[in-house]
Order: C-alpha cells, then sequence, then structure tokens
C-alpha cells in the first residue's frame, strides 16, 4: 500500500526516513534543493528529484513541485520530516486530494492542532489538563478581559491562536500593561500570522517542558511512549532531550500518558504525536500539540525500544498498532545532545567544509547524522548537523555515556556546539536533574 515514499525533508531526519524505508523494503524517492546534491540520503536512495534553488522556500516549502515529484516518479506516500511543510495543513491536503498518502495525519487534525485554541478545547474536552485561562479567545470587551485577568492572576500571558513554539507570545505582570500587551501581541500576530486572535493563560514562571509521545492508527488504536524532558533550552531551541523526565512517577506518567492517548481517539488522531506540556510544582498543564515526528524523537525509542518512524509508516500504510500499550515497558534512561554548526559563544550558524569527522560509538551510544567526512555544510538551513543519543540502565549511566561520547566526537573544518554540551554534561545541576526551561539561559548569563 505504500510501495515508494517521497522523503520531503532533508539532512538527519530524510537519512532517518531512508533508513525506515528501506528496512520496510520501501522505495524512496528523494526530493532535494541545488545545494543539497551531496546530501548522504540523496547518494543512498532509489531515485531522486531537484525541486529548485537552494532557498527554502523555493525547494522544500514548494508545494506544487514536490507533489510534481511524486507524479513523475509514481510515488504512493510523502513523509514531510519535522520543520518545513510537516505541520502545513493545506500540503497535507493537496498531498492527499493529489492521491498519495501524507504520513501524518488528516489534514483537518493538524490544522485543529495549527490553532492554539481549538487545540487546547479539544484536549480540555478529552480530559488532558490545561492552564487556568480565557477558554477561547480574547474580545473587544475590556471589562471582561481585566477581570479575567483579575480572576485568573498575574502574571498572566496572552498568546496568539496562529503562533506556538514560542511565537507571538507576551508576559503581562500588572492590569495596567494588559491592555496594551493585547494589543500589540494581536497586531504581531496579524502580521506574523494572519490571524489576530489571541487568547490569555495564567504565566507559569518556573516550569518545566515535558512532552508525551503517542501513536494513533486508523482503527482507533492509541497509545503513549511515556515523556521527554526538553527543559535544556536557549530561545525556544531545545539543546538537551532526555527521556524519561528525572522524577515522573509510573503512576502519573500513565495518568497523563492515559489521557494523552484517550485524546488521540477521541479526536480520530493518525500517525505520531505529541502533547506539550507545561510541569510545575507536580502538575502537568497543557499548551499545545506538535502533529509530526520531532527531532528529538530518539531518545523515546532508546528506551521503549519502538522504532517511531517506522510505525509512522505503518499507520500511513493502514496498518494497526504493533504494540499495546502492556507492551510499552520505559527501559532505563536516554539522553540526546542536538550537535550544530554553530560558534559556541556566539552561537552563530558556522557552515562550511567538514574536513576531519570521527564518530563515537561503544555500548548506548547512537548517532543520528547526515554528515561525513569531505561534505560541505550549506548556510541555507538549519545549523543542526546530527545528534548524539545515549542510553544507559539509569540516567547517570546514559550521561557518562554521553560525556565519552561528546570526548570521542571530531569534527574538524568548522565550529560546532560540542563545547557547550560537554559544559552542560558537567553542570551538577543537570547531573541532579529536573532544571527548569530558564536554566541554560542563566547559566550562559543572557
Ligand atoms: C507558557 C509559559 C509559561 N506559562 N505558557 C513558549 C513556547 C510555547 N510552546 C509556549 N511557551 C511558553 N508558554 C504559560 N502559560 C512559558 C513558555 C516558555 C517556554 C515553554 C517551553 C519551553 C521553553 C520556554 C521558554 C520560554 C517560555
Amino acid at each position: 500500500m505504500l510501495d515508494k515514499v517521497v522523503i520531503a525533508n532533508r539532512g538527519e531526519i530524510a537519512l532517518r526516513v531512508l533508513r525506515a524505508c528501506r528496512e520496510l523494503g520501501i522505495a524512496t524517492v528523494a526530493v532535494h534543493s541545488e545545494a543539497d546534491r551531496d546530501l548522504k540520503h540523496v547518494r543512498l536512495t532509489d531515485e531522486s528529484v531537484c525541486i529548485g534553488p537552494a532557498s527554502s522556500t523555493e525547494s522544500y516549502l514548494n508545494i506544487p513541485a514536490i507533489i510534481s515529484a511524486a507524479e513523475v516518479c509514481d510515488a504512493t506516500g510523502i513523509h514531510p520530516g519535522y520543520g518545513f511543510l510537516s505541520e502545513n495543513a493545506d500540503f497535507a491536503e493537496r498531498v492527499e486530494s493529489s492521491g498519495f498518502r501524507f504520513i501524518g495525519p488528516r489534514p483537518e487534525t493538524i490544522r485543529l492542532m495549527g490553532d492554539k485554541i481549538t487545540a487546547i478545547e479539544a484536549m480540555k474536552e478529552a480530559g488532558v489538563p490545561t492552564v487556568p485561562g480565557s477558554d477561547g479567545p480574547l474580545d473587544d470587551d475590556k471589562e471582561r478581559t481585566l477581570h479575567l485577568a483579575h480572576e485568573i492572576g498575574y502574571p498572566v500571558i496572552i498568546k496568539a491562536a496562529g503562533g506556538g513554539g514560542g511565537r507571538g507570545m507576551r508576559v503581562v505582570h500588572s492590569e495596567t500593561a494588559l491592555l496594551n500587551a493585547i494589543s500589540l501581541t494581536k497586531s504581531e500576530a496579524a502580521a506574523a500570522f494572519g490571524n489576530d486572535t489571541v487568547y490569555m493563560e495564567k504565566f507559569l514562571e518556573n516550569p518545566r517542558h515535558i512532552e508525551f509521545q503517542v501513536l494513533a492508527d486508523e482503527h482507533g488504536n492509541a497509545i503513549h511512549l511515556a515523556e521527554r524532558d526538553c527543559s535544556m533550552q536557549r530561545r525556544h531551541q531545545k539543546v538537551v532531550e532526555e527521556a524519561p523526565a528525572p522524577g515522573i512517577s509510573p503512576d502519573l506518567r500513565t495518568k497523563i500518558g492515559e489521557r494523552c492517548a484517550e485524546a488521540c481517539r477521541r479526536i480520530g488522531y493518525r500517525g505520531a504525536g505529541t502533547f506539550e506540556f507545561l510541569y510545575e510544582n507536580g502538575e502537568f498543564y497543557f499548551i499545545e500539540m506538535n502533529t509530526r515526528v520531532q527531532v528529538e524523537h530518539p531518545v523515546t525509542e532508546m528506551i521503549t525500544g519502538v522504532d517511531i518512524v517506522k510505525e509512522q509508516l505503518l499507520i500511513a500504510a493502514g496498518q494497526p498498532l504493533t504494540y499495546h500499550q502492556e507492551d510499552i515497558v520505559v527501559r532505563g534512561h536516554a539522553v540526546e545532545c542536538r550537535i550544530n554548526a554553530e560558534d559556541p559563544e556566539s552561537f552563530m550558524p558556522n557552515p562550511g567544509d567538514i574536513t576531519r569527522l570521527h564518530v563515537p560509538g561503544g555500548p548506548g551510544v547512537r548517532v543520528d547524522t547526515h554528515i561525513y567526512s569531505g561534505y560541505r555544510v550549506p548556510p541555507y538551513y538549519d545549523s543542526m548537523i546530527g545528534k548524539l543519543i545515549t542510553h544507559g540502565e539509569n540516567r547517570d549511566v546514559a550521561i557518562a555515556r554521553m560525556r565519552g561520547a561528546l570526548s570521542e566526537m571530531v569534527i574538524e573544518g568548522i565550529k560546532t556546539n560540542i563545547p557547550l554540551q560537554t559544559d552542560i554534561m558537567a553542570d551538577c545541576n543537570f547531573a541532579a536533574g529536573g532544571i527548569n526551561i530558564h536554566y541554560l539561559e542563566k547559566k550562559l548569563g543572557l
């Protein structure tokens, strides 16, 4: 049913999707930009099509070019990876109306989750705990808005319905600043997302970012694969992720995980998905759902043994889930360090030629990367060039293996954030577990 898949992405995730396809005997079509002819997956794929110039808008975001490539190659499905068109409901719709399977949720589901207000509403109805807030859009009634903020209690946060991932939000600490903050957020949202709808939530001051992985098939089955802690971030860019989240009891994991799985059944979710929560004082608060495979999916794969990308392909092919909830057991602990081609001090991207490369190995070490010795990192795309993932029987072992892996890794010719990651792995507060979303920026003195 899925015999040939177009990989509508680049870099490490394109290679990850190619490997999953190969394992399932699915042929692959790499669609790539003019700047990406030398990508590793382009060399390994069955077929490839150049879909446009280096600029993402003309290649990886070029919907007609990607669909044409699928037609020319007689593909059956399209895997969007993460970023680019992965959460674009219009793309998913055009893929499916052109007769291909979109390897992800139904377009209506992507649209439902793309609007943060409808997403929260759907989750609240399904029994997923949410942040106290406006329960819908803010209207023009200033008195009512002021009253609402008073009821919720300051500080509050104003968020754009069309935002997400840290875009289009503003914290308000007092009544005097509220109405002005709302108008500013509305005009920014109108310009950025073409939608000036905003909502209000209680602002949580020192939360952790914990997310639950789910899988759902077209036959009404849904399971959760426990949670990841992604609190180690800078400017909304995750730097280190781990699974499971330190200090979350098996009972709480089951309780929240089951709520997420039940929500998937209720909305008829299809594919892999992530429920993002803020976690503070022992409570989970849903904020957003991601309808794609995420960068940090490997830490979940390492602790559960489930191949998430393979499951995405099987689900898209109409098969029932390979696993029941009782098959899912958390084994040990996994940590992921994102490796970026960037200046470790300024965080500025640092593309260029990789003149020498040595990758780490040994027990519990996984390297997800598309780079090779002689590869030139182009300047046009995200600076992430790979991920180092370690697994161990407990968190200390996973971290010790990550320290070893980072020390073995040699990347010459470009600057990378390996020194920063080495620093984080030596940090005693990280070692203790449970740092919050502000920790890294404070540590870096921002
Ligand atoms: C919040 C919050 C505090 N309280 N919502 C930022 C990204 C977007 N996904 C939601 N974000 C936040 N929403 C309430 N009610 C703090 C953040 C936030 C954050 C969340 C996750 C990871 C990193 C973050 C960094 C700054 C702010």
